[in-house]
């Protein structure tokens, strides 16, 4: 277990003078190689940013997010870190293949897909949608929230009549595939809502070019949940969180335990004080396992800080990721609690 003193604290995040001002040094530009810690294996080429990494095998996500970032103008409004990490969330959305995001989503227990997601940028503005059905791209919907609303999250019908005022189109987002999973699974388990093994849940992250950093999550949940349900994912600082000043971090798992934790705030305030991203996420999955019987379940942690360095870790194996950086769309294998 880490303990921070305020020793360590002061000599973690160095400070510099600039004309009598003391200044962090995660403010200060900072063009060294970026350390990579999420995966040994992996060096950085060049420099770190941007950066696009996104929870499991999702890179047609962090592609679909780099592209946006590389398209962006002079005018300062496009391409930004929000567009991409939108951009990105909405390609699992859209595939009928991946049953825990969007359109071919596994049901709840009773037949009804229900989306949950969130959204959030440089500036702190936030949006977040729970237990939305029969609209394909909740992080637009929650993107619109963040936007056009006061509020910062909508829920249930008020978050699908607010959907279809701003223009998105109703859709039955349960496919033949997904629905046969559901009756197969009401045949083997008695409407008893046990142990997720289905995690594809997107969480992602994205620095651009002006050195901005945003969030989004974006989720089908728990695969035959109770109806009404919500996981972490739609949840500010618990299935994903972004401080512009430290980093962002986001989830994937078993939401309840990510909730109870609230992992993702987590992960940003440790990096505040101090901790690589890959410290942060350790330390996030360790407040789970101290905690709680981890026997059954999985959570991953995903954290960037403003350097460009990342942290991957889970409670158990088989946790990936996808990061594009440096001209590189990879694959790469988290490290574990359990080995
Ligand atoms: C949830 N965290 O609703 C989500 C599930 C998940 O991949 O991540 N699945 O609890």
């Amino acid at each position: 277990m880490y303990m921070i003193t305020r020793k360590d604290f002061l000599k973690k995040s160095s400070m510099i003078a600039v004309g009598g001002l003391l200044i962090p040094s995660f403010l200060r530009a900072d063009n060294s190689t970026p350390k990579i810690f999420g995966n040994k294996e992996f060096k950085p080429l060049v420099s770190g940013k941007p950066l696009v990494i996104a929870t499991w095998d999702n890179r047609k996500a962090t592609e679909a997010a780099m592209n946006k970032m590389k398209s962006a103008g002079t005018d300062l409004q496009s391409g930004t870190s929000l567009d991409a990490v939108e951009a990105g969330a909405r390609v699992p959305e859209a595939d009928p293949e991946d049953h825990s995001v969007g359109y071919g989503g596994y049901p709840d227990r009773d037949g009804f897909v229900t989306l949950d997601a969130c959204i959030m940028d440089e500036k702190g503005n936030a949006g977040s949608v729970t237990f939305l059905q029969n609209i394909m791209h909740p992080v637009s919907v929650a993107r619109k929230v963040m936007e056009k609303t006061p509020h910062v999250m909508l829920s249930g019908d008020g978050a699908y009549q607010f959907a279809i005022e701003q223009g998105f189109k109703k859709e039955n987002l349960l496919t033949e595939k997904s629905r046969l999973a559901w009756e197969d699974w009401k045949k083997k388990n008695n409407y008893i809502p046990v142990g997720e093994k289905n995690h594809d849940t997107i969480g992602i992250l994205a620095i651009d070019e002006r050195n901005n950093i945003s969030g989004a999550c974006t989720t089908s949940g728990w695969a035959f949940k109770m109806h009404g349900r919500v996981g972490d994912s739609p949840i500010l600082g618990a299935g994903m969180y972004v401080d512009n000043e430290v980093g962002g971090a986001c989830a994937t798992g078993t939401g309840e335990f990510v909730m109870k934790t609230l992992g993702s705030f987590l992960c940003v305030e440790l990096m505040r004080n101090g901790r690589t991203p890959q410290e942060a996420v350790e330390e996030a999955i360790h407040r789970i396992v101290k905690r709680y019987d981890y026997k059954d379940i999985q959570v991953g942690y995903l954290a960037i800080n403003k350097k460009g360095e990342h942290g991957a870790y889970s409670i158990k194996p088989g946790f990936v990721y996808a990061l594009n950086q440096n001209g590189e769309n990879r694959k790469l294998d988290a490290e574990s609690f359990v080995k």
